[in-house]
């Protein structure tokens, strides 16, 4: 790719290929998400959940983990953070297209609720903050056993206004277990805004109530989600116990394939949350500091654009489930 050579490596503080892979981890997660869409909308795919305006605060979170030897109990919005992690545009569109070959779950789950024991990313539940508990007991279960590993888990602002992700901040603030939990604020859950959700300000101040730093960071800048998380993952590391990260995101799509935020969102709002997207601030960033150019952030897309297509000719070549195993794994085996 066409990288402008004699430019310093770390005016923006990391060198130019982790930058750039930074870059290429959120654009193939945005285009991968907007294919997903067209596939629901064409009747082919029967569900989609967007993670567009979330890709800077999962690209930045996962930059500043071991991929693949640290723990990630993820939630549904999390499609550009598990292919940081390793997991590739094939292993979604074939969920997604609900291939017997899906690796989450052979076309059981839902399209969205991805996991790979492979890259030690945990199955996905519907039901919100669920995850947050389960991490809490992976985090434990490493401490237990002296492993140098972190647990990250995510959810979104709407969900720590369940009772689950109380008991899990208490729990791992009381034994300082070497978990993060990021909350992946976009403001809105389905319809409710946050202000409906909680009293305070911001998630991060709950934080000093369960004995944890909490910071909020801007969710559309990669390179501050980065450095917030490295901060919590050195913090985890050396024993000093779990983090409450609040990333403020913007949702640029509807909750999900089943509903339409024209309905309850003001319009003004919706054009504003345009000016707000984190790809194009990225790569304005990345232009100005010279680290890419035109040609070089065009050979990116170019390229992840072909991952897909490539990804998605395979996923609808692939069969599906077999009718005769409807039933695995959710009754008992039939006698
Ligand atoms: C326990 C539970 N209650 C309600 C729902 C329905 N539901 C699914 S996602 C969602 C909104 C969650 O919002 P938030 O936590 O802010 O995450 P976001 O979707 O905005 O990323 C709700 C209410 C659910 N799945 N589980
Ligand atoms: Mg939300």
């Amino acid at each position: 790719m066409a990288l402008s050579e004699s430019a310093p490596p770390t005016s923006l503080g990391l060198d130019r290929e982790a930058l750039t892979s930074m870059y290429r981890h959120m654009l193939l997660g945005r285009l991968l998400d907007e294919r997903v869409i067209v596939l629901n909308r064409q009747g082919r795919a029967p569900f989609a959940i967007s993670g567009q305006g979330h890709e800077a605060a999962q690209v930045g979170v996962g930059h500043a983990l071991r991929a693949g030897q640290d723990w990630v109990v993820p939630y549904y919005r999390d499609l550009t953070l598990s292919l940081v992690l390793g997991m590739t545009p094939r292993d979604h569109l074939l969920a997604a297209l609900g291939r017997a070959a899906d690796p989450s779950s052979g076309a059981r789950q839902m399209p969205g609720h991805f996991s790979s024991r492979a890259h030690r990313i945990v199955t996905t539940g519907s039901s919100v903050a669920t995850q947050v508990l389960h991490a809490v007991g992976i985090a434990l279960a490493v401490r237990s056993r002296g492993e140098d590993l972190v647990v990250l888990t995510t959810c979104g602002e709407g969900g720590t206004s369940e009772g689950d992700f109380h008991e899990a901040l208490n729990w791992a603030g009381i034994h300082r277990l070497p978990v993060i939990f990021l909350v992946e604020n976009n403001h809105y859950a389905i319809s409710v805004p946050q202000a409906r959700q909680m009293a305070v300000e911001r998630v991060a101040e709950r934080a000093p109530g369960y004995g944890m730093p909490g910071m909020t960071v801007d969710g559309g800048d990669v390179l501050a989600v980065h450095r917030a998380m490295a901060e919590a993952v050195a913090r985890a590391r050396a024993g000093e116990g779990p983090t409450l990260l609040e990333a403020q995101c913007v949702r640029l799509q509807s909750h999900s394939s089943d509903d339409d935020q024209r309905r309850y969102r003001d319009p003004a709002d919706l054009l504003d949350l345009r000016q707000h997207d984190p790809l194009d601030r990225f790569r304005a960033e990345l232009e100005s500091a010279r680290v890419l150019d035109q040609a070089g952030a065009e050979a990116i897309r170019e390229a992840c654009r072909e991952e897909i297509d490539l990804a998605q000719a395979e996923a609808e070549a692939a069969p599906p489930p077999d009718p005769a195993t409807a039933f695995d794994h959710v009754y008992g085996e039939e006698r």
